[in-house]
């Protein structure tokens, strides 16, 4: 992996005092492993973590205290702005240290970033997730041992945990718990007793600005997020050709030195290179065109679903043809694609309702709300997603200053002069041509023929048009279950034969029971 990718990518890390053998770790996550044992007077320390070449930097020790820490900040400027007379920290690990040194477990509320982290205290273990929990968490907790880990299977054999307040179980493996966006759990590690805070909730109000002033904002805030994630290096944009992802290229390229390099996946049944060639043509980037036959992309099912562990079958319709192209990025012979940091479109539909083709401002709002309190543990955004092809990817739409820019404006900024996303696509009229910016919404489920595919597979396995859905549901769920509950490789998981089992099962319930 490159320099500029965050030091690490992932961790399982145990606090123990129960003197028992730390887990095997198991990551989809692609990257380095590094090791690591500490013991102090009251708890041992165990260590695995996934890292791009450079795993000091994940860590930072001070006075009995450790923080292991992956992922990365965005607004490193300001919290060093909060540390005056101080050494500067070197890495984003002995940043936040030095923070919780000052503002104890209130330092995780100051952070605009992606990551999770586990801070390891006297007797004490402290787990935090970044505001939109996009670097996934997970805990096992019991008295005399505290085990989180950034992937749920690398809990699998973990010994039954206790319940966690707050805490998301996670299927079919008792007492793992996913940690909640936008929080930290403070654990007593000898008795388990464990407290949650939250450290970030969706806005609830909305804020009414003039059309000028909410444009300029969306633009200066977006610029910022698109910013922060591109120094240094060449940004690497997965460009649709729709407003969201072209925004994103166009404010790369404005920021970046040379051209940037976006690339654009389709299928041998549809794609929208015509559409992104628009864009890549405008900001001058190097673009790239990867063809995924549909056969293939759908064999992929078991790859997002254990990179991304996440059981809702729209959701791994929108991932899996990301997915499939994050895998391909290498190329043959990798052609200087191999650790790249990514940039994102995805999330700009949560705040803006992108997703629900909706007119009328009263269902909007309802929609955006219930986007917003539903999107944690969907893990949509996880960066298991790319690094499992040993990439780095992140969402400048769920940037913390974004989002909350995003989510607070009144509807009527959202869907104005007929059309939906307007405060976005006006923000961005000057930065790309006309046709882009007036672009109607189309998913990549869609435009990859990913959900038309998948369906169609159900179908030919004789699940009935009304059951294919629920049949999808199903499917995920059986996958979920082969590569994180039971651990198997997903290469090892056949997708057909999922189908096939589902399909049985949903036909033979479908039957008319014989009077
Ligand atoms: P869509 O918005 O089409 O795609 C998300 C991002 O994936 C794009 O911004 C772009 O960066 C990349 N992308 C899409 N298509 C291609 C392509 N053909 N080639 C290369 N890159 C591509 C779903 C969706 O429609 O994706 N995402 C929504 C909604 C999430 C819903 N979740 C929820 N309610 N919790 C989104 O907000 O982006
Ligand atoms: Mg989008």
């Amino acid at each position: 992996m490159e320099a500029n990718l965050p030091a690490a990518i992932g961790f399982l890390a145990e606090v123990r005092q129960d003197g028992a053998r730390p887990l095997e770790p198991v990551f989809a996550a692609h990257g380095s492993l590094a090791r690591w044992h500490e013991r102090t007077a009251d708890r041992c320390l165990h260590t695995a973590l996934v890292h791009s070449g450079a795993p000091d930097e994940a860590y930072a020790r001070d006075r009995g205290r450790t923080l292991v820490f992956a992922g990365e900040l965005y607004n490193q400027g300001e919290l060093i702005g909060l540390l005056p007379g101080r050494v500067l920290p070197g890495s984003d690990a002995a940043l936040v240290a030095a923070l919780f040194d000052v503002y104890g477990i209130h330092a995780f509320r100051l952070l605009n970033g992606r990551f999770a982290a586990l801070l390891a205290d006297p007797g004490r273990a402290v787990l935090a997730t970044d505001h939109a929990g996009s670097v996934p968490l997970y805990v096992s907790v019991a008295p005399g041992r505290v085990l989180a880990a950034t992937e749920a299977k690398a809990l699998r054999a973990a010994p039954r945990g206790r319940p966690v307040p707050e805490g998301r179980p996670v299927r079919r493996l008792p007492g793992t718990h996913q940690v909640p966006a936008g929080s930290v759990l403070d654990i007593e590690v000898s008795t388990g007793t464990c407290i949650p805070h939250r450290t970030w909730a969706p806005p609830l109000a909305r804020r009414i600005l003039p059309e000028d002033e909410a444009v300029d904002t969306v633009r200066h805030t977006l610029e910022r997020a698109v910013r922060t994630r591109i120094d240094p290096g060449t940004p690497l944009v997965v460009l649709s050709g729709g407003i969201d992802s072209s925004a994103v290229a166009a404010l790369a390229a404005d920021r970046s030195a040379g051209p940037i390099d976006t690339v654009s996946m389709g299928t041998d049944e549809a794609d929208e290179f015509r559409q992104a060639r628009v864009v890549a043509r405008h900001v001058g980037s190097v673009h790239r065109e990867i063809t995924v036959p549909t056969a293939d992309l759908l064999r992929g099912l078991p790859h997002a679903v254990w990179a991304a562990e996440c059981l809702d079958p729209d959701v791994i319709e929108y991932l899996l043809p990301l997915i499939a192209l994050y895998l391909r990025l290498g190329g043959e012979e990798g052609d200087g694609y191999t650790g790249r940091r990514i940039l994102t479109g995805y999330g700009a539909d949560i705040p803006l309702g992108g997703m629900h083709r909706e007119n009328r401002l009263p269902q909007l709002d309802t929609a955006v709300c219930h986007d917003m309190a539903t999107f944690d543990g969907l893990n949509e955004m996880t960066p298991t997603l790319s690094t499992v092809a040993g990439h780095w990817s992140t969402h400048p739409y769920w940037d913390r200053d974004v989002l909350d820019v995003l989510v607070s404006l009144e509807a009527g900024l959202k869907r104005r002069h007929g059309r939906d996303k307007w405060v976005l696509r006006a923000a961005l009229d000057d930065a790309l041509p006309h046709e882009v910016v007036v672009r109607p919404k189309l998913g990549v489920h869609e435009g990859s023929g990913t959900t038309s595919s998948f369906s169609r597979l159900l179908a030919d396995a004789d699940v009935p048009r009304s059951r294919v859905h629920q049949a999808k549901r199903l499917v995920v769920e059986e996958i979920f279950d082969q590569v994180v509950v039971y651990g198997r490789h997903p290469d090892e998981v056949a997708v057909h034969a999922a189908v096939e089992l589902v399909a049985g099962r949903l036909t033979h319930q479908a039957r008319p029971a014989l009077r």
